[in-house]
């Protein structure tokens, strides 16, 4: 017996305790209903009278420090019990799905900064456009295709025919009027167009237009000014060409390539084996542009260009149907998710 309380009171003491299992089994052994005193307690009968208030003081003795051991250990569960759970604050942070930048805005973000490095700023304006600064200023003759109701969304605004505008030129016919040359501007922005949906036409696409004018500019700064851009957007192997063309803006004009950004010229089925792959138009601003906007032609001159943010999008991403660019469709958006 004395031997039997000896032991049990070593294992009150030593008793690990670590957690709320652990706890909850000493409190079974020690303190339940069918807990390993009681036995002892009735085996207090057989204990010789003399030693039945020392062996029973014993065993209060046992019970009280169960008692005080399950207290004690309980009282430091709780205490922890909001700390339980650790949290490591180390860990990374659960990734916040915020979605993907549009390649649209990914490439007009592009544009804008390789231009800004060469001291271009950037100029918005209204996309409601008056016939003068969508045309008229732009040396668009009265009969010119593009005026017509099947190339050009008219609304009526306020009693006045306006147009969507059919390019951002008219923000820089803007600017023109409302500054002094120099004038270093790209104008990036929203143009409509009357064209039936397919994959390679849509009503509506984004543009970016630029716009050099000073005294004694050249033809050879705008191509030197484009292949900067060309090698900047493409890769510094990138070659341009520039091939004659028309615009009613710009005198003389050209279309610009770029050499084949998938067989740097080879010859692939994406420059249809040309080696070249068409990315804007551009050309010296027509004195009579510059005459409309109160700019002396003899005494400055400069160059524009325009370029689809879609097409340019198209070559960098391999877009191949234009529609794509505004479906919304979650499973093209979430590809430009690591584009910046
Ligand atoms: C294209 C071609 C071009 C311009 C835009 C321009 C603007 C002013 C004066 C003269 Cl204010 N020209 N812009 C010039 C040549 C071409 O765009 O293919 N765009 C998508």
């Amino acid at each position: 017996m004395q031997h039997k309380l000896e032991e049990l009171l070593n294992e009150v003491n030593t008793a690990s305790i670590t957690d709320s299992a652990n706890l909850e089994e000493f409190r079974i052994r020690f303190l339940g209903t069918k807990n390993c005193l009681k036995p002892l307690f009735s085996e207090l009968k057989n204990v010789p009278n003399e030693d039945k208030k020392l062996v029973g003081q014993k065993i209060n003795e046992l019970k009280n420090a169960a008692q005080s051991v399950f207290d004690q250990f309980s009282e430091q569960l709780s205490n922890n019990a909001g700390t339980e759970e650790k949290v490591d604050f180390s860990r990374p942070g659960e990734p916040n799905n915020i979605g993907a930048r549009h390649p649209i805005s990914v490439v007009r973000k592009e544009i804008i900064s390789i231009f800004e490095r060469i001291g271009y700023g950037v100029s918005e304006g209204p996309e409601v456009e008056d016939d003068w600064h969508n045309f008229s200023a732009l040396n668009f003759p009265e009969e010119h295709p593009a005026r017509d109701m099947q190339d050009t969304f008219f609304v009526e605004t306020e009693g006045k025919e306006m147009a969507l505008r059919t390019h951002t030129s008219s923000v820089q016919v803007r600017v023109m009027e409302n500054s002094k040359p120099p004038i270093r501007t790209i104008s990036p922005g929203r143009v409509f167009r009357n064209e039936s949906i397919s994959a390679r036409a849509h009503c509506f696409f984004h543009q970016v237009e630029g716009l050099f004018i000073d005294k004694d500019v050249s033809f050879a700064d705008l191509k030197q000014t484009i292949l900067f851009f060309a090698q900047e957007m493409f890769g510094k192997k990138t070659q341009i060409r520039l091939r004659p063309s028309y615009f009613p803006f710009t005198e003389p004009s050209a279309e610009v390539d770029v050499s084949c950004t998938i067989c740097s010229g080879k010859g692939c089925n994406v420059c249809k084996y040309t080696g070249w792959l068409e990315i804007l138009g551009c050309g010296m601003v027509d004195p009579s542009v510059l005459e409309a906007a109160n700019i002396d032609p003899k005494e400055y001159s400069g160059f524009a260009f325009g370029m689809g943010i879609e097409r340019i999008a198209q070559l960098k991403y391999r877009v191949n149907d234009l529609r794509l660019y505004s479906e919304n469709d979650v499973r093209f958006l979430k590809q430009f998710k690591s584009a910046f």
